[in-house]
């Protein structure tokens, strides 16, 4: 049922709301001046060595061509030196997000607390410089690369009245963080040796995600990154050997900043790496990851040296197939198994528990000249039970992306709240312990999800995709306020005892590409509707549809 008041209007078969709407065209107004900005820098620029503009054609097959180039790529005595600028304006949207009944903490008079946050920016500004040697001196050859970001994230809007930790558009801008300082030194396929700040990435994604891979064309990929994984790193590999291109890799890293990592936590890691076919048309790697977290807190006037200390292994494989003269199908494939042990969110029965969490996720690819296909199927572990002395919800990286709203938006929401009503000084006891490191902040987990999408080049440029998401839960959602109201039976933060089913999400995306001499202009939109299923059942009327999107301006210069 829609609990939208406003009479509705009929737009692709969905009613939106009128506040909506016109929110969603201040929003395009906007979004078109940010545009036209970045369009004029573009142009401006572009006229300085204006020769070509074959890459600005998607006709054909001609996108493979056309891929970003530095346009401060020179060569300076063989060795090559660049200063790639990336600048990215994204506003978002959403309508509003029940987050189930006040509680004494609200001080307010309303019953129901709703997520309804203003429209929200985001902004990101990052500089690089590398120099490489290539060839120049093979079999030497020596790489240095530095990355900053001096700004990333939310910066102006999103503001609500709900009282949450972690909400999807709370601003949360961070400013000049270095994401690259090292240097590499290769003597052939003996040995590479690579030392400094870098950022960290396997896969899919799903773990060790840099936040460098967004929307490509022919990707139907609804993802628009920030921050990443960083690390200070010692590594060292050889390869790749024989025919079948092996090569094994050995790295020690301190973390700096990942999506596991909060307040003043310090993580050390040890990583191990094997590659078979590395660079070849069929792949298949072996990350193994041991980890230890520290976490420092003081609570009730006592210091307590918290500490996480996993396993992970993590495999990865692609390949792609011919399909007739035209098609062509890539399929990926990566599955996590972490297993280690943590002190934190202890219970009375438990002062450390096992972690034992699970994902799997596979992407397929079929391409064509015109229009293609992307399925993305994934599991990821949940935990409905908190006292068992067993942490099963395995999180994704905030940057591997499925849709816009369900995993990003409307669970981050509803488990944001949860440390507040868990909290709230009206309840009888002591609350538990960690509760910040409850809200999910925009990974995917606990679901099994199917993402089947298409897309379809419309005219030079154009891009069109789209497609459900549909999503089930693992196990049902559990709030832990509401489900220790229940002797420890998950009952989600709207007061229901849910299915399994989280809903459906309907997303859309349009992208307009055009390269000049490397050079990059994208401009996008991407909304979605997502429809909630019975997992999100509540004690009252059901939880309305939510509508949300974003603009995003991106150049690469
Ligand atoms: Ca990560
Ligand atoms: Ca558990």
């Amino acid at each position: 049922m829609d609990t939208i008041h406003h009479s509705g209007t009929t737009m692709l078969g969905l009613r939106f709301s009128r506040s909506y709407i016109s929110e969603l065209s201040t929003q395009i107004k906007l979004s078109v001046g940010v545009a036209l900005c970045l369009s004029l820098t573009f142009v401006e620029i572009s006229q300085i060595s204006a020769r070509d503009r074959t890459c600005a054609s998607f006709s054909k097959v001609e996108v493979s061509s056309c891929s970003y180039r530095p346009l401060s790529r020179l060569a300076i005595k063989g060795v090559r030196v660049e200063v790639p600028l990336l600048l990215s304006q994204t506003m978002w949207s959403a309508s509003s997000t029940p987050l189930g009944e006040s509680v004494f903490t609200d001080q307010t008079s309303n019953d129901q607390i709703d997520y309804d946050p203003r429209r929200a920016f985001n902004f990101q500004a990052r500089l690089g410089l590398s120099v490489d040697t290539r060839k120049l001196y093979y079999p030497f050859s020596f790489s240095a690369h530095y990355e900053q970001d001096f700004m990333s994230g939310f910066f102006r809007g999103g503001e609500s009245d709900a009282q949450a930790i972690a909400l999807p558009l709370q601003q949360n801008a961070s400013y000049n963080k270095i994401r690259k300082a090292n240097a590499r030194l290769t003597l052939g396929p003996f040995l590479t040796i690579q030392g400094g700040r870098m950022t960290s990435h396997w896969g899919l994604g799903l773990l060790a995600n840099d936040g460098a891979h967004g929307w490509r064309p022919e990707s139907a990929y609804f993802g628009d990154p920030r921050g990443g994984d960083r690390v200070n790193r010692l590594q060292v590999a050889t390869g790749p050997w024989t025919r079948q291109k092996i090569l094994l890799s050995f790295a020690l890293d301190q973390v700096v900043e990942d999506d596991i990592l909060l307040n003043e936590d310090e993580a050390k890691q040890m990583i191990f790496a094997a590659i078979y076919g590395y660079k070849k048309k069929t792949q298949i790697g072996a990350y193994a990851v041991s980890r230890t977290q520290d976490i420092p807190q003081v609570i009730d006037g006592v210091d307590r040296q918290k500490q996480t200390t996993v396993q992970v292994y993590d495999i990865y494989a692609k390949t792609h197939w011919p399909i007739g003269e035209r098609y062509r199908l890539h399929a990926e494939l990566e599955a996590v198994f972490i297993n280690g042990e943590t002190d934190l969110a202890p219970s009375p029965e438990f002062i450390s528990s096992d972690v034992v969490q699970l994902a799997i996720a596979s992407k397929w690819q079929l391409k064509g000249p015109m229009s293609g296909g992307v399925l993305d199927v994934v599991y990821a572990s949940g935990d409905q039970n908190f006292d068992d002395g067993a942490q099963n919800a395995f999180r994704a990286d905030p940057n591997f992306e499925m849709g816009l709203l369900l995993f990003r938006h409307i669970l981050t929401a509803q488990s944001g709240r949860a440390p507040i009503t868990a909290s709230d000084p009206n309840l009888v006891g002591r609350p538990n312990e960690d509760l910040d490191r409850f809200p999910t902040r925009g990974s995917v987990t606990n679901t099994i999800a199917v993402f089947p999408r298409g897309w379809v080049r419309l005219g030079e440029g154009f891009e069109l995709y789209g497609g459900p998401l549909l999503a089930w839960g693992d196990v049902p959602l559990a709030d832990p306020r509401n489900s220790r109201f229940n002797g420890g039976y998950p009952v989600n933060l709207l007061g229901g005892q849910g299915g399994r089913y989280l809903g459906t999400e309907v997303d859309l995306g349009l992208r307009y590409l055009l390269y000049m001499n490397g050079a990059q202009l994208n401009l996008g939109f991407e909304g979605a509707a997502f429809y909630p299923g019975d997992a999100f059942e509540t004690t009252g009327e059901a939880m309305p549809t939510v509508y949300g999107g974003r603009f995003m301006a991106q150049a690469r210069f």
